[in-house]
């Protein structure tokens, strides 16, 4: 299944390219060439991450190859959420398509493997999702371009805490992945920090489909806002079920919580989630609204943070292999290294030593099934 779907993949995206390259020979003359891996998770539940992943980078692509300086080739693999198929991604990537980098994969928990494999192989692997703590770390090649939650949280928190005058708290996590994990460790240590009382500290995991007995204990309790460390799938489902039981009060939820998938699932349950992020894209700024203007016409549906960062993942890439002059690895892992202050949608973005992405969140809140700044 992997080799069909990856195939299928890649050979749409070569396709594309070569278009897009035949189109504008001329300009292309010169061009710097480079193949970059896609790891993405496209099938199943968390398939509406990997959609606005991969359509970003399309849109980026289609611009890049179009602007003639660098010319990129993708190659695109689905890691459907999983740890070994984004490991078994990485390595066909690595050492069959020998790309010069990775994009990907969606999840902390997929990096937390095919980042090292990646490391020590020497490619630059940009991280556009993954968000807990500790993944630049990995090493030397790796990168990210979406805030950490250790950033994230704690400003989604502050917030709704000044907006509402909160004291008392319910946390609850998905206990079985990395992201959700470390998103937990640092809401726990916020609230610890700013003085919060933790009424109760409830677990979850992927897939479940009936958190009532978390819930019902959680309404008892009488919480004033519920910290929710959560992938969009179940944080939806929790939402929902919480409102049918009557239980109202806000959520702050982390990177993977900040999906319009949790509208799509959820409906006016949704309403009352803050979420911190680098992506505004109601921002009164020409190439946001430039970009929110294309890419809502090519895929029929306004983009996300994920399409938003992914997008910006593959310009930072561009931006490496020009700067680099050449499609090697090394090369183009110091020129990532040396970027600053390079302007994307997301804002002016360079990356500290370890290759983290150096970015202030804005908070916003579901309001009215719709994503809102949170004031
Ligand atoms: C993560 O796995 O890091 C996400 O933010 C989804």
């Amino acid at each position: 299944f992997l080799a069909a779907c990856g195939g299928g993949n890649e050979a749409t995206n070569s396709n594309e390219s070569k278009e897009q390259v035949g189109g504008d020979a001329e300009k292309s003359a010169g061009a710097v060439e480079a193949k970059i891996g896609v790891i993405a998770w496209m099938t199943g539940s968390g398939a509406g991450y990997g959609e606005a992943i991969t359509n970003g980078i399309n849109l980026a692509l289609e611009e890049i190859n179009a602007k003639g300086e660098v010319k990129i080739d993708l190659v695109v693999e689905d890691s459907a959420g999983k740890q070994e198929q984004a490991l078994s991604a990485a390595q066909k990537l690595i050492n069959s398509d020998n790309v010069t980098g990775l994009i990907g994969p969606t999840l902390s928990t997929e990096m937390n493997v095919v980042g090292p494999e990646a490391d020590l192989a020497g490619v630059p692997t940009m991280g556009t999702s993954t968000t807990a703590q500790g993944i630049p770390e990995i090493g030397d090649y790796i990168f990210r371009d979406s805030i950490p939650e250790s950033l994230a949280i704690p400003a989604a928190m502050q917030k709704a805490i000044d907006k509402y005058g909160v004291k008392k708290v319910a946390i609850m996590y998905g206990n079985d992945d990395v992201f959700t994990k470390s998103g937990f460790d640092t809401m726990k240590a916020t609230a610890e920090e700013m003085g919060l009382e933790i009424l109760t500290i409830e677990t979850f995991q992927k897939g479940q489909s009936d958190y009532n007995a978390q819930l019902t204990k959680i309404k008892n309790l009488n919480p004033e806002l519920i910290l929710c460390s959560a992938l969009y799938n179940e944080g939806a489902v929790i939402m929902d079920q919480a409102r049918k039981m009557g239980l109202t009060v806000p959520f702050v939820g982390g990177n993977g919580f900040n999906s319009p998938e949790v509208i799509k699932i959820a409906g006016d349950a949704a309403n009352g989630l803050i979420v911190a992020t680098p992506w505004f894209g109601a921002k009164e700024d020409a190439k946001v609204q430039e970009f929110v203007k294309k890419y809502t016409e090519k895929f029929g549906k306004e983009p996300d943070q994920f399409a938003a960062q992914a997008y910006d993942g593959l310009y930072l890439f561009a931006e490496a292999i020009k700067n680099a002059g050449e499609a090697d690895r090394d090369a183009v892992r110091d020129a990532l290294a040396e970027i600053k202050d390079f302007e994307g949608i997301l804002g002016v973005m360079s990356f500290d030593e370890v290759g983290d992405i150096v970015m202030d969140p804005t908070v916003l809140v579901i309001d009215g099934g719709q994503f809102k700044l949170f004031e």
